[in-house]
């Protein structure tokens, strides 16, 4: 007989009135399946053979007994609940059960399990069965019933038509946890749905394009996102018929889709780490492009190109890049680019590509330098059809305005650098934007706002990395807001709504991020203020940053410095340690009106509509470093300014939504399949709160109907007439003439609350009904024809 092993094992706030202690007496645990955490932190399930005091007898798979502290068992569920398909039906719901219940299912490639009103995804790392026409009409006649993101998107569309009101699919998740691939799923079903005009097909072939153009290889993710969407399918108001409400599904068509991209990470076109990737579409580019391309853009291969050869990563396991760059050609045909245009926009990647190789020489003992005169510089001039001269002036001097004369200042060769480079993200990111705006137009031809929409959010997932720098700062703010908006649909809003509607309520506990969001978002002492208001002055540099952070911050319990120049914030999915570095200069973002100048210099539509384009972003002036003569520089407003902007601005447009949300899980680091690592997963279903949710559904009630509406849907039912009687009667009159037991619902001052699933009967009976009366009509008009 072994001795207790494990220490305690660390019971988190999901687990209390879980404990054996918290249900029953010890005496009668006799024979009962028990977990037991092993020291490696995984669980076990055993049989508990025998209890006295505090200790207990456990019999572990394979014959091993163990006397363990009794406290350390948590109940098992009873084999018939193996697998159930929604955590809310699990008897004991505590860590260790929720955790082997998806295992369970993801050994059997069921990958999707419902968490009360959360769908939970976790990643396969392989090609499913699970998709295709065929599941698209099963869950469509709802001969299927399991949890799956078809699902998820059916009750999207049948609750935006039934209750009149815009819906959204919210997908969040880690960096490689799966949330471009779900939001494709549900892409393809609204596409099955709403489709039959062609333009389905259009809309599932921006996802190439958009790929291509904005996902790259990280550590993380071979095909991690690095910029955030918003896709609004917009669909034709629907058919009525005649009298009684009824809308089927058959007749809802695509409007068109509007795409919005949130800030594109566009360092990574000048930078990236050791083993990642620049984004997918320069490779596919250099591998994939017909020779008379090539010999146009004088292409060469992708090591011969600074920029991409930095990182010593050219290729991605599994990918051909070629035969990626003729699928983007394609979805560009599909979604009409011109062949010119989509000549220009490979001109310009390659101008992108030959900036990076452009170098310069010392002219002076002053450090400045001039752009040396090689196939890189013609290359580029070639490409941004621009005058060469222009060019080599644009990248090596300044010119600045000193009072009332126009002076020239040569640049230095760290000046230059930066110059060029800043050059090439804007001319990468304005391609960018200018593609989303040409895939919006395609598909919006001719058609105006009418109807309802369903709007899919695919975001970068919440990223930490041995260094973190700007450009995560800003994805771990984002995935902190959508957290945030996650909590306040899921615990706040739904706990006050059933206290100030007046029901019996006890309150569920859940872990607020408000104090991370506040550490981002004070003024003025927050960490966004304290970066803006740094970056604006002349001095500023990443160390006075990082100083400033710990001056003011200290105190916050979000909060710690680190040594050096470093800071770590506590984020609600775990510690992350940002390195300050280059922090000032990528939330300045500085490009100069000379680059802008060259670029309208140029005798293409494209560059040109870039610049104008960066002139219209040029709003409010800051004054950097290298601009105290002040004067001729243009300057946007401070990445984290404009990043913050549109992050409100798409979770407002999501506020005004029915939100549906979907939580990827990725079960290993390894992006390889069957490998589930319970401690990953756990952890992650921690920091979004599965449990609490599944706590919350199940006592609570999800459904919930004005007494109005409800008196309005279902009035007709009933037996006797109802007209003349006030909409609260009515519904209790409804609830009565259907057995609706007095523990499914709840009677509140404005609203009737439900519990999960009894709407979907009255559902039931009412389309009955309907179609009865429907079928009754039809004969009666066949009749009369
Ligand atoms: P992400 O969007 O959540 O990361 P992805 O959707 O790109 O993650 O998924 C990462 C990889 O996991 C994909 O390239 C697929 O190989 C695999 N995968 C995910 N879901 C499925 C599925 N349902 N079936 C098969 N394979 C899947 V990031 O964008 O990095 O946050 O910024
Ligand atoms: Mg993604």
């Amino acid at each position: 007989l072994d001795s207790a092993a494990a220490p305690l094992p660390s019971i988190s706030k999901s687990n209390i009135g879980n404990r054996w202690s918290d249900i029953t007496s010890y005496a009668t645990k006799k024979k009962v399946q028990s977990w037991f955490q092993l020291p490696n932190g995984n669980w076990e399930l055993g049989r508990i053979m025998s209890t006295s005091g505090t200790e207990s007898v456990i019999s572990l798979p394979g014959g091993k007994v163990l006397k363990v502290n009794s406290d350390s068992l948590i109940p098992a569920n009873p084999d018939i609940l193996d697998g159930v398909d929604d955590l809310m039906q699990l008897s004991y719901l505590n860590e260790p059960s929720v955790l082997f219940n998806l295992q369970y299912r993801y050994n059997q490639d069921m990958i999707y399990t419902k968490a009360g009103p959360v769908l939970v995804a976790i990643n396969p790392f392989k090609k499913v069965p699970l998709y295709g026409n065929d599941y698209i009409e099963a869950y469509k006649n709802k001969s299927i019933e399991s949890p799956h993101v078809y699902a998820i998107a059916d009750t999207a569309i049948r609750e935006m038509t039934r209750d009149e009101v815009n819906q959204s699919i919210i997908i969040s998740g880690e960096s490689g946890a799966g949330k471009t691939e779900t939001a494709k799923i549900a892409m393809q079903y609204l596409a099955v749905l709403g489709g039959g005009s062609g333009i389905e097909y259009e809309i599932l072939k921006t996802n190439p394009i958009l790929e291509a153009f904005g996902n790259a290889k990280t550590l993380r993710n071979d095909n991690s996102s690095r910029f955030g969407k918003l896709i609004e399918i917009h669909f034709s108001e629907t058919g009525k018929i005649s009298g009684a409400k009824i809308q089927t599904l058959t007749n809802i068509k695509f409007e068109f889709v509007v795409h919005m991209a949130v800030l594109l990470e566009k360092s990574r076109v000048v930078q990236c780490a050791e083993g990642e990737r620049s984004y997918h579409i320069f490779y596919q580019l250099c591998a994939g492009a017909p020779r008379a391309l090539r010999e146009k853009l004088n292409l060469k291969d992708v090591d011969e190109y600074k920029y991409l050869k930095q990182s010593n990563c050219y290729s991605i396991t599994g990918v051909d890049d070629a035969v990626q760059f003729h699928i983007v050609k394609e979805a560009l045909d599909v979604v009409h680019v011109s062949k010119e245009d989509q000549e220009s926009v490979f001109a310009m990647l390659a101008a992108v590509l030959w900036l990076g190789n452009v170098s310069f020489t010392m002219i002076d003992n002053e450090n400045h330098v001039e752009a040396v005169e090689d196939e890189s510089l013609i290359n580029v001039a070639k490409l941004i059809e621009c005058d060469i001269a222009d060019l080599s002036l644009a990248l090596s001097t300044r010119k600045m305005r000193v009072g009332n004369d126009n002076i020239v200042q040569k640049l230095t060769l760290s000046q230059a650098i930066e110059t060029r480079d800043a050059l090439a993200k804007s001319i990468y990111a304005c391609l960018f934007e200018w593609l989303v705006e040409q895939i919006n137009k395609s598909l919006a031809v001719g058609k105006r706002l009418t109807g309802r929409s369903i709007s899919i959010l695919d975001i970068y997932g919440f990223e930490s990395f041995d260094r973190n720098s700007f450009e995560q700062f800003c994805i771990n703010y984002a995935n902190e807001r959508l957290q945030q908006h996650f909590n306040r649909h899921l615990f706040k809003l739904e706990q006050e709504e059933y206290i100030q509607d007046g029901i019996d309520w006890t309150k569920v506990d859940f872990d607020d991020n408000q104090d991370c969001l506040h550490l981002f978002e004070k003024k003025p002492l927050g960490l966004l203020s304290l970066l803006n208001e740094e970056s604006t002055f002349p001095n500023g540099t990443d160390y006075t940053f990082a100083n400033k952070l710990k001056q003011h911050l200290y105190s916050n319990p979000c909060f710690r410095g680190e040594r050096e120049k470093a800071f770590t914030v506590s984020h609600f999915a775990g510690e992350v340690t940002y390195d300050t570095t280059g922090f000032l200069e990528k939330n300045r973002d500085l490009l100069h009106l000379d680059s802008i100048q060259l670029l309208s210099s140029s005798s293409c539509h494209l560059p040109q509509a870039f610049a104008s384009n960066m002139l219209n972003q040029s709003e409010k002036p800051v004054v950097g470093p290298l601009h105290k003569a002040g004067g001729a520089d243009s300057q946007k407003l401070s990445v984290a300014t404009k990043f913050k902007g549109q992050l409100f601005q798409l979770m407002q447009r999501l506020e005004s939504t029915t939100p549906h949300f979907i939580r990827c899980i990725k079960p290993n680091n390894f992006q390889s399949p069957g490998l589930y690592e319970q401690g990953l997963v756990l952890q992650q279903l921690r920091c979004c709160g599965v449990l609490e949710v599944v706590r919350i559904s199940r006592s609570g009630f999800p459904t919930r109907m004005s007494h109005q509406k409800f008196a309005r849907r279902y009035g007709f039912l009933l037996a006797e007439n109802a007209a003349s009687q006030d909409p609260l009667s009515v519904s209790v009159a409804i609830l009565h003439q259907f057995n609706i037991l007095p523990e499914m619902y709840q009677v509140g001052y404005t609203k009737l609350f439900f519990r999960t699933g009894q709407i979907g009967v009255l559902e039931d009976t009412r389309n009955n009904t309907l179609h009865g009366i429907l079928r009754v009509q039809n004969c009666f008009r066949g009749y009369r024809a």
